[in-house]
């Protein structure tokens, strides 16, 4: 086996990935957080303790947090290259921050770039994504593409075969992962993981929703071709994130019914909010 499988392998249990988000503080802004998840060290407690198969951090954090917490070694790692605020408005580019080489020293096992297709700025974003994962191979690791058409070309970026188009630039660029957003639709699913090939397709939270919403969609899009989440604000922006995560962990890992997740979390609020009064 490759050194590139083995670190990705690194990500999965029984072929399915639940990967926590956290590269938000950049792309959103602090308005995300709230006291207790705007801090990293939190966030590193409920990757651990949560069973995540991973987490996503910026540089700076994997740097500041990820290489200084106990345990934070049995979460593997994807540092994310590029990154970009909202306050930038045009067509989208998030330019490269940090090297492989650098996400190697913070103890990353892949390493992630946002790459958005459809952009006036899609071209250097290829190349740059194509020099990434160059170097990537030389090291071993594997890429997680964050594939988000977007930009003034782009109309619908959810639409089915707009999402298909992603999935198959993710394989032809030879991303081993890429994360998209579903769009709600089953069969549009199927065919975005059949377009991606060998590329495996993990789904993104999205905004905070409903804890059985979004339970269900964890449930829909596991069985329609996904092998997993990446997801950050239905988890850390929860009243309950522990509980989301062990919910999660049961549909997403574990191949649990909807039905026992959703009454494990609705059970578990209950007591929660009755130890309150
Ligand atoms: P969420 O589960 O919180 O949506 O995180 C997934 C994610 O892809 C993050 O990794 C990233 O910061 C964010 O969504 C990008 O969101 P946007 O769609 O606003 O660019």
């Amino acid at each position: 086996m490759s050194k590139i499988d083995r670190n990705l392998n690194a990500f999965f249990q029984n072929d399915r990935a639940l990967i926590l988000a956290y590269d938000q503080g950049m792309e959103h802004g602090p308005t995300d957080f709230n006291e207790q998840s705007v801090n990293p060290d939190f966030i590193l407690q409920l990757a651990t303790s949560g069973n995540f198969t991973g987490l996503i951090f910026q540089k700076g954090l994997a740097e500041k947090y990820y290489t200084n917490y106990k345990g934070a070694r049995n979460v593997p790692l994807i540092v994310k290259l590029n990154g970009k605020t909202n306050l930038v408005k045009g067509e989208p580019y998030s330019t490269q921050l940090c090297s492989v080489k650098e996400a190697v020293d913070y103890g990353a096992k892949a390493v992630g770039y946002t790459i958005y297709l459809g952009s006036e700025k899609e071209a250097k974003i290829f190349k740059e994504f194509c020099d990434i994962k160059r170097e990537a191979n030389d090291y071993g690791l594997p890429t997680f593409v964050w594939m988000y058409p977007r930009g003034k070309a782009i109309k619908n970026d959810v639409k089915g075969d707009v999402l298909a188009y992603g999935a198959r630039v993710a394989l032809e660029l030879g991303a081993d992962v890429a994360k998209m957003k579903y769009n709600g639709k089953p069969a549009d699913l199927q065919w975005v993981a059949k377009c991606a090939g060998k590329t495996k397709i993990v789904i993104a939270g999205g905004s905070k929703t409903a804890p059985e919403k979004c339970l269900k969609e964890a449930f829909d899009v596991m069985n329609n071709g996904a092998v997993g989440l990446a997801i950050g604000r239905n988890v850390w922006q929860s009243d309950y994130p522990m509980l989301m995560a062990n919910a999660l962990n049961a549909i997403v890992l574990k191949n649990v019914s909807l039905e026992a997740a959703v009454n494990y979390v609705r059970q578990n609020i209950a007591i929660e909010k009755q130890k309150k009064i």
